[in-house]
């Protein structure tokens, strides 16, 4: 990587997925620069980058942009690899933990947090939300299912304070490892928004204790960039991505090959362009964009679709 290329991550302070991406800054040490977006569309400088994905948070290096933190963490481990997301062969089980934290546990931290801060919802959120899921922000209905979501959110807990009951002192035992991360976003999440926080975690003093250990890593080196000085950068710098077919694509992808990539759960907005690179974990595609230039965006594969565009 040029060494001038800042990482930059496209965020907001109150985004829990963002939340783990700084802890990632913290564990590794790395020295990066915020732009703070809007919580809510539009994002008139961040989409010329994406192509319009449209989810929180984005990296950006350059003309390399970064989609979903799976993709995010991928890419910090192989330019920041000490000290690794994957202590002591943890790394399998690492990275499929994300489909319990980011998915069921996720969606129940949710309905518990906007369930419970009800009418300060404000009513441009709620509007966007729906247009993300693509379905109803019912918040009256959240408000209601809060005693269903209590007993969710418990029962979730109650899995990481039993795995911190093996030894720990982190969920993969001696180092903290990207497991620590996926779980703790949760329950950031709720810590930051919910007064009961205390009272929902009091019968799990494991837990307590490991919140307070994953809070102390930190959030590595921060500076302050806007939207435009960000744009400007990926205007102005050349995508590094190299293009690398994937001789065991079970479907025939190849380099060169127009797609649409989406995400398979909301934000479902589908972005076009050729396949620059692709893996089993992996696809990047080039995109040329008025504003942005060139650029190469970076999705995961588990959790996205990848269509052959007509
Ligand atoms: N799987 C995605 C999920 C990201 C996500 O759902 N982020 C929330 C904010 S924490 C979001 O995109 N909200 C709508 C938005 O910011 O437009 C990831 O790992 O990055």
């Amino acid at each position: 990587m040029p060494d001038d290329l800042p990482v930059i991550l496209h965020h907001f302070d109150e985004s829990p997925f963002s939340e783990k991406v700084r802890l990632v800054f913290g564990l590794k040490k790395i020295a990066w620069t915020s732009v703070r977006i809007s919580r809510i569309m539009p994002r008139p400088d961040l989409m010329p980058l994406t192509g319009g994905y449209r989810r929180t948070p984005v990296m950006q290096i350059g003309a390399d942009v970064y989609c979903d933190t799976q993709c995010i963490f991928r890419e910090l481990e192989r330019r920041f690899p000490a000290p690794s997301l994957f202590p002591g062969g943890s790394e399998g089980l690492a990275w499929a933990s994300a489909m319990w934290t980011d998915k069921s546990f996720f969606q129940n931290s949710v309905n518990l947090v906007f369930g419970s801060l009800a009418d300060k919802v404000p009513q441009s959120f709620i509007e966007d939300r729906e247009k993300l899921r693509g379905a109803k922000f019912d918040i009256a209905a959240m408000t209601a299912a809060i005693p269903q979501m209590r007993d969710q959110y418990r029962a979730h807990v109650g899995w990481i304070e039993a795995q911190l009951a093996g030894g720990g002192p982190w969920l993969g035992g001696h180092e903290a490892s990207l497991f620590d991360i996926n779980a703790y976003m949760n329950v950031w999440y709720v810590r930051s928004n919910l007064p009961v926080a205390d009272e929902l975690e009091a019968e799990f003093p494991k837990v307590r204790a490991w919140e307070a250990r994953v809070r102390a890593i930190g959030h590595g080196t921060r500076t302050e960039m806007s939207t435009a000085e960000a744009l400007e950068i990926g205007r102005s710098a050349t995508p590094q991505t190299i293009e690398a077919d994937d001789p065991h694509d079970p479907n025939g992808r190849k380099v060169g090959d127009l797609v649409d990539v989406r995400p398979d759960d909301y934000g479902r907005v589908a972005v076009r362009s050729r396949i620059v690179a692709l893996s089993a974990q992996g696809i990047a595609i080039r995109r040329r964009d008025d504003l942005a230039g060139d650029v190469v965006v970076h999705f995961p594969r588990a959790g996205f679709q990848v269509m052959p565009a007509t």
